[in-house]
């Protein structure tokens, strides 16, 4: 088999990335993915044999790692795998990745900057704005890559098409209607000019407006934490947990939706150095059947409805022993 297949994550970073290797590879079969859901469909990949496979913008989940590892032993040695990736991982996990798979990991860079750079020698002109739109939408815009090639362009012009995108998301299933998107970025399409993502953009931009005026009245405020749950619209998960800390002049964010006795959650940080991975990482371990992680600045938990308020009360624990200028390290 001859084939080649990229994995990828369904926000904007991830998208991008996506498209990225889809010029390095054309023709590539586009799966979308998910730190939780990586292993199966690595899995499902490896039946059909392909000769490359992409990983970008996928988080390495500790409790998964091992069923990662048995998941890429599937495929033939013959199978080049890059995995390219900007989350935090643990150097164990990376030696045990390295074995197998050719990776490419920073922390700093979004990972369609890392995915732009891997691949840049194949790569058509316009791939570097899409590293930029992807840089843009991780807040990753101030790394030396991004700076320099966004001197390039008009980058007010650049800010305007990745804010597009960011805000279409909001509004786009990430199965369907985001597979088109990623192919259209890849033809060099721009944002500006695909009316559906101009509209959807809009629609987002006026709900947005909309979730603010509701956090305002809603948000709850424990110690440093401001938090929202179950707000009358689903999505604007990150944006309505960046709200939560403003609006209760708080220095971390919980937007929080139960269903079925689970709460799932995003959670920012404002104005503070507290590094929210390794906060959950800490915190979590004492909540049975929690599980979560990310990046310093953005990450996502969920655990037991039960568990909400609790968890809420050990976070703000947890923040308050931050002394300045540390980062949490223990
Ligand atoms: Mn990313």
């Amino acid at each position: 088999m001859t084939g080649t297949a990229i994995l990828t994550h369904g926000d904007l970073d991830g998208i991008t990335s996506g498209a990225i290797s889809l010029l390095a590879h054309p023709s590539s079969d586009v799966y979308f993915s998910r730190p939780s859901q990586i292993a199966n469909d690595l899995r499902r990949v490896a039946r059909d044999s392909p000769s490359v496979v992409v990983i970008s913008d996928i988080a390495v989940n500790v409790t998964l790692f091992p069923e990662i590892l048995r998941a890429l032993e599937r495929f033939p040695d013959s199978t080049v795998v890059h995995w390219i990736d900007h989350h935090p991982i643990l150097d164990r996990q990376r030696e045990g990745l390295a074995k197998r798979v050719d990776l490419f990991h920073e922390v700093g860079p979004c990972a369609a900057e890392l995915v732009y750079r891997k691949f840049e020698p194949q790569l058509p002109e316009h791939a570097v704005r899409l590293a930029l739109y992807g840089a843009i939408g991780d807040y990753c815009d101030g790394t030396p890559f991004a700076v320099s090639r966004l001197e390039d362009y008009d980058k007010r012009t650049l800010y305007l098409e990745a804010g597009l995108l960011v805000q279409a998301l909001q509004e786009i299933d990430y199965r369907h209607e985001s597979r088109e998107l990623l192919r259209a970025l890849s033809l060099g399409i721009q944002p500006s000019s695909m009316g559906d993502i101009v509209a959807l953009a809009m629609k987002a931009t006026r709900i947005e407006h909309e979730i603010f005026r509701y956090v305002r009245q809603a948000a709850k405020k424990h110690g440093p934490v401001g938090y929202v749950i179950d707000m009358p619209l689903g999505g604007y998960r990150g944006k309505s947990a960046k709200f939560a800390a403003y609006v209760t002049d708080s220095k971390v964010g919980i937007s929080a939706r139960s269903s079925d006795g689970e709460v799932d959650m995003s959670i920012r940080r404002r104005r503070a150095e507290v590094d929210l991975n390794r906060a959950l990482q800490e915190v979590l371990a004492d909540f049975d059947g929690a599980h979560g992680g990310g990046h310093p600045a953005a990450a996502g938990a969920s655990m037991s409805r039960a568990d909400f308020l609790e968890f809420v009360r050990r976070l703000a624990e947890y923040v308050e022993s931050i002394r300045p200028g540390s980062t949490g390290a223990v």
